[in-house]
């Protein structure tokens, strides 16, 4: 008989705690990570303080995830039928299982999550009860709360289940919220700007296909986008704000709902996820500003100085980790390479590319001058016709749901412990370390 996801996982995941639990035993007093006073005001950047099993970020090489690099698995990834782009499902079992997936198991999770696609009434009526202008990432993120009366996790809570099913009931969780939430954010952009006129879904389509054409953009081409945007915006280690908010939100308890809910709050804010709706909303300013057309690669200059002028940053540009130019920007640039001819702001985002590294590296204190993958994403969008950019970062947060929900359901099967650093005050080091 076919072994399910939840049984393979169980396989895995179970033995690898008890592990885990003895590795801590054993070697629980090795130093990982030392903190710096200027750390503790700079964001914890460089510490290593957490654990995630589904990713892991090089500052030079990008993100791998189970060790495999972006490039890698837009090979190995299982693809649909006749396409390129590699299934976002087949990414989720890789993060989840450890191991990449057969067709055979991507057309198993796709199936999965077709079935477990409705959502309930009122998660509509809710949405329906916002003003239309209310920004999409809060419909989102208020769309998740309303699904939380349907978590698996808080009802066995409340029933009194044992801390050894934790997990089981949070890979319900996950997979239903999962497969839900497609339906969810295209309900939010066909209400915003689609006069609410509504796309049923149609089960026979993967699971990002399924997306594109409830969003209204039934083009091959644009399914073949959203499988790759859904691939690579998935994960990014554990420590980025979206994961880590999930994890730490995750880590009292609180069922996947509530944890990813809080999770796309700090998705939405302009120097996470919201950078790809800043990125072309800067270009568009900028084509406007000069009346329209392509910019030279002065004029682009002489934007970027002036937006730094007025001590703004350059979205897209820069990362926390990286060092180098983001993989995720690059896999981009290359299907704009093979499917895009002609396009202005596809071209803008290249020639940014030329000028704005050199400038931000002028300013001698950015420690990342690159492109990260907020700025290419919305030039790709804007290609095919969705134009809203203020829907785009809920793009952003239906992919990253595949990685941080993985993590959570690792993070309940290891037991991993409810998070609480210590935290000191400013008098307290300056006793400590001023004379
Ligand atoms: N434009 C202008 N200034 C920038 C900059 C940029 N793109 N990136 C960094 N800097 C500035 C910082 O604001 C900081 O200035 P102050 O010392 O005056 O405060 C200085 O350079 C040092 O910052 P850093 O150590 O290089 O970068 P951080 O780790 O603090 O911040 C990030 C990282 C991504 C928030 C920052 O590079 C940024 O604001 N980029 C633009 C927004 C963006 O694209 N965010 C998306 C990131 C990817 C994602 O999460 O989706």
């Amino acid at each position: 008989m076919l072994e399910t996801l939840k049984e393979k996982f169980a396989a895995r995941a179970l033995p690898m705690a008890a592990e885990v639990k003895e590795f801590v035993k054993t070697h629980g007093n090795e130093v990982v990570s030392q903190v710096t006073l200027a750390q503790l005001y700079g964001g914890m950047k460089g510490v290593t303080g957490l654990v995630t099993e589904t990713s892991k970020l090089d500052p030079e090489e990008g993100i791998r995830f189970r060790g495999y690099s972006i490039p890698e698995l837009r090979d190995a990834l299982p693809k649909a039928p006749g396409g390129k782009e590699p299934l976002p499902e087949g990414i989720f079992y890789l993060m989840l299982i450890g191991e990449l997936p057969t067709a055979k198991d991507v057309i198993n999770v796709s199936n999965n999550l077709a079935r477990r696609a409705i959502v309930p009434k009122h998660v509509f009526d809710m949405l329906e009860s916002l003003p239309r202008h209310t920004h999409p990432m809060t419909q989102f993120s208020m769309a998740i709360m309303a699904l939380g009366t349907e978590s698996v996790f808080a009802d066995e809570y409340k029933k009194g289940m044992h801390k050894r099913d934790y997990w089981a009931a949070t890979y319900e969780d996950a997979m239903n919220l999962i497969a839900r939430l497609p339906r969810v954010a295209a309900y939010i952009y066909r209400r915003v700007y689609k006069n609410g006129e509504h796309i049923e879904p149609d089960s026979k389509l993967d699971w990002a296909g399924n997306f594109a054409h409830m969003l209204g953009y039934d083009n091959d081409d644009f399914k073949r986008l959203m499988r790759l945007y859904m691939t690579i915006h998935s994960d990014h280690e554990g420590g980025n704000v979206s994961a880590h908010t999930n994890h730490l939100v995750g880590s009292a308890l609180s069922d996947a709902y509530l944890s990813f809910s809080a999770s796309m709050n700090g998705l939405a804010g302009p120097l996470h996820g919201l950078a790809n709706q800043e990125v072309i909303r800067w270009i568009l300013r900028l084509q406007e500003d000069l009346g329209g057309g392509k910019p030279t690669k002065k004029q682009i200059a002489d934007y970027v100085h002036q937006t730094l002028e007025e001590g703004k940053v350059i979205p897209g540009y820069g990362h926390a980790v990286l060092r180098k130019t983001d993989p995720r920007f690059t896999a981009q640039w290359e299907f704009a390479k093979q499917y895009i001819r002609n396009d202005d702001i596809i071209d803008i985002v290249h020639d940014m590319y030329d000028v704005v590294p050199d400038i931000l590296n002028s300013l001698g204190k950015v420690k990342n001058p690159w492109p990260n993958v907020d700025a290419h994403s919305g030039a790709l969008l804007v290609h095919y016709g969705m134009v809203e950019y203020e829907f785009y970062t809920v793009l952003f947060g239906v992919s990253r749901a595949l990685g941080v929900l993985a993590s959570l359901i690792w993070d309940r099967a290891l037991g991993l412990a409810i998070e609480r650093p210590g935290s000191t005050t400013t008098d307290l080091l300056k006793t400590r370390f001023v004379q």
